[in-house]
């Protein structure tokens, strides 16, 4: 099952050409981001996959999208399935990452229990969730990684909660490495890939995946969009080592976030309270920064 040749030509490589995947996609881009990772350090996958837009995309038998061996799960059981595989990886001494793609919604909801149950036993797996903060390929409903005021077909009229923080409640499992990706920071992801195929146990790397079918925005502009969250700390890059340590990665640098909530139709300019959002951004940072400084990584 598991894939026995490193990722080096572009048969063996995790998304082809011809894929069903909408423009602009940053799901399509962060799959050809960790492609490049796994090549570069001469490694290899095994995907798991939930129900997602990621594993539509595969495409039907005998045909598939994906260069390397893939398993397609239900929605509650990719980190259990992902956990067996990679135990019977290591019994066979077999080379190869074992590697769980998931959605928010996925991941923050609906498969959160056997993710937690991963975590805590500290199973040899990396899981990567894409963060689009919707049900995309169910035409867009809220999940628990919407933002407050994002306009999905369940909320109409505004999400009036705000997105879980998915990484604080996986730190709290003090897995060895837990990371937040963005495709508009390339060596900072390949970085961060390269860490994470360098450890053992559960590696959980959350992507912001910028959707312009669910977004309403350009597809043109979800590098833009995802380097404007990053740029004003609306979604911070930084590491959790072993649940305790701190590395913020990319500082924000002072942009505003109006321009990101501007860009994309799901926002009602009405709705959005940017005066909050600001200061929930500069409490994220302020929170983030203390953390580094009192309890930076060993490395
Ligand atoms: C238990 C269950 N409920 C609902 C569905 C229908 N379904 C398939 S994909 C999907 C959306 C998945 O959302 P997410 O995990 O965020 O991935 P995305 O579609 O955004 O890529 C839903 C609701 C399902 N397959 N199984
Ligand atoms: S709906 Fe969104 S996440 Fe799904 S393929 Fe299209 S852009 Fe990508
Ligand atoms: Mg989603």
């Amino acid at each position: 099952m598991t894939a026995a040749t490193a990722i080096h030509t572009s048969e063996e490589c995790l998304l082809r050409p011809g894929n069903t995947n909408c423009g602009g996609c940053g799901m399509s881009v962060g799959l050809t981001m960790l492609g490049r990772g796994l090549a570069e350090a001469n490694d290899t996958c095994t995907l798991v996959i939930p129900a997602c837009c990621g594993i539509v995309t595969a495409g039907a038998f005998p045909t598939t999208s994906y260069g390397v061996p893939t398993i397609a799960t239900t929605f509650a059981s990719a980190p259990a399935v992902a956990s067996g595989v990679a135990s019977i990886r290591d019994l066979n001494d077999e080379p190869g990452q074992v590697i769980c793609w998931a959605g928010d919604g996925g991941t923050y909801d609906i498969g959160f229990a056997t993710l937690s149950a991963a975590a805590e036993r500290n199973e040899n797996i990396i899981y990567i969730c894409y963060d689009n903060e919707i049900y995309g390929n169910t035409g867009g409903q809220r999940s628990s990684a919407t933002p407050a005021g994002a306009r999905t077909t369940t909320t109409p009229w505004g999400k009036t909660e705000g997105k879980k923080d998915i990484m604080s409640i996986i730190a709290a499992h003090r897995i060895p490495y837990a990371a937040t990706l963005s495709i508009a920071h390339p060596d900072d992801f390949a970085a961060k890939i390269s860490t994470a195929l360098s450890i053992r146990g559960l590696r959980f790397l959350l992507l912001h995946s910028p959707c312009p079918t669910g977004w309403k925005s350009e597809p043109a502009d979800s590098i833009e969009l995802v380097r404007l969250a990053v740029a004003s700390g609306l979604f911070p890059l930084y590491e959790v080592f072993d649940g305790a340590s701190y590395r913020i990665n990319v500082e924000p640098d002072g942009t505003d976030l109006a321009e990101y909530f501007l860009r994309q139709r799901r926002f009602d300019d009405e709705q959005i309270d940017l005066n909050a959002t600001r200061r929930a951004c500069a409490d994220q940072i302020q929170r983030l920064k203390a953390l580094a400084s009192q309890y930076p990584p060993d490395n």
